[in-house]
């Protein structure tokens, strides 16, 4: 008996309002995965606050999300890493409204390359996103566009992974992902910090000593995602000033979704002080560094890089 995502959620306890988000939210991907399969793979002409040359991919994506979560009239605050101000969605304020923040397609400049790129989501309850942590979130999503389309969602009991047939259904592939305390395999990103930084080159060197596999894409959706498929892993993405101070990965977009949803599958997630689920949102684009996958091994990554 298939199982599709719109029972799964209501069987795992989910607020019907919240239920309908989460599908709204897989609506928007099936049409970004049609966009990737027959799309413009060109640049847009424009920027986003970061400067970065956005893809028409990026647009298209961050326009079919924003219309499904506007018209889905449950959310009242949107924050999307390609726009630089938060949207107010004319919908009742009352405390059954949800605010999300949402990267629309992380790693699109593999698109080119046919590399796996990714739809990530953090849902909150209530208004807006400042002063508030991760551990606020009641649902996080990861959507990875690749030889499968695949959503994984948690909200709070267990990740669950879902593959897109072609009926256009999410059906249910993998329940309760689990992530062994200890990895073999390392996703090192930010290499060029280990020129200014002697604890992550030994770091990098133990994993090389020790023989760990390296699968790096480049892509974090695809990266993160390798690791909760494969049940044990370590993706690390440490800062290197001047260029990224504080490291390049957004806190809001990619780093607390994603370590809601590896918290839940067991693993753990951290900033190299304190975990990621714990820190304050101090602003829409705040980055941070992040040491994200199977527990013993972000020990590790801790106690060497403090
Ligand atoms: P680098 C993609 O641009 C991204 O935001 C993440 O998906 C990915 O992990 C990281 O940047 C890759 O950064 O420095 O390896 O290009």
């Amino acid at each position: 008996m298939l199982k599709l995502l719109d029972s799964h959620l209501h069987n795992n306890g989910s607020k019907d309002r919240l239920r309908h988000l989460i599908m709204y939210i897989a609506r928007a991907a099936k049409y970004i995965n049609h966009e990737l399969q027959m799309g413009d793979m060109g640049a847009a002409g424009s920027q986003n606050q970061f400067g970065e040359e956005q893809l028409a991919l990026d647009v298209l994506a961050d326009k079919i999300i924003m219309q499904n979560l506007d018209v889905c009239r449950l959310v009242c605050n949107i924050i999307s890493e390609e726009q630089d101000a938060e949207v107010k969605c004319d919908c009742k304020r009352n405390k059954e409204v949800y605010s999300v923040a949402y990267d629309p397609l992380d790693g699109s400049s593999l698109v080119e390359t046919n590399l796996s790129i990714g739809s990530i989501f953090a849902i909150y309850e209530g208004e807006g996103f400042i002063g508030r942590t991760g551990r606020e979130m009641v649902a996080a999503v990861n959507v990875v566009y690749g030889p499968r389309t695949t959503l994984l969602y948690t909200m709070g009991k267990g990740t669950h992974e879902f593959t897109l047939n072609d009926v256009g259904e999410f059906t249910l592939t993998q329940e309760n992902l689990q992530l062994k305390d200890v990895a073999r395999n390392f996703a090192p990103g930010n290499l060029r910090a280990a020129n200014i930084n002697d604890k992550y080159r030994k770091l990098l060197n133990y994993w090389m000593d020790e023989e760990y596999t390296l699968r790096y894409s480049g892509g974090m959706a695809a990266d993160i995602n390798h690791i909760l498929k494969k049940g044990q892993g370590i993706f690390t993405y440490p800062p290197n000033p001047p260029k990224y101070p504080d490291g390049k990965l957004r806190l809001l977009f990619e780093c607390n979704p994603f370590s809601f949803l590896v918290e839940q599958a067991g693993g753990s997630s951290s900033n190299g002080e304190i975990d990621i689920l714990d820190m304050k949102v101090e602003d829409w684009h705040q980055r941070t560094p992040i040491y994200i996958g199977s527990k013993k091994a972000v020990e590790k990554v801790i106690e060497m890089m403090k």
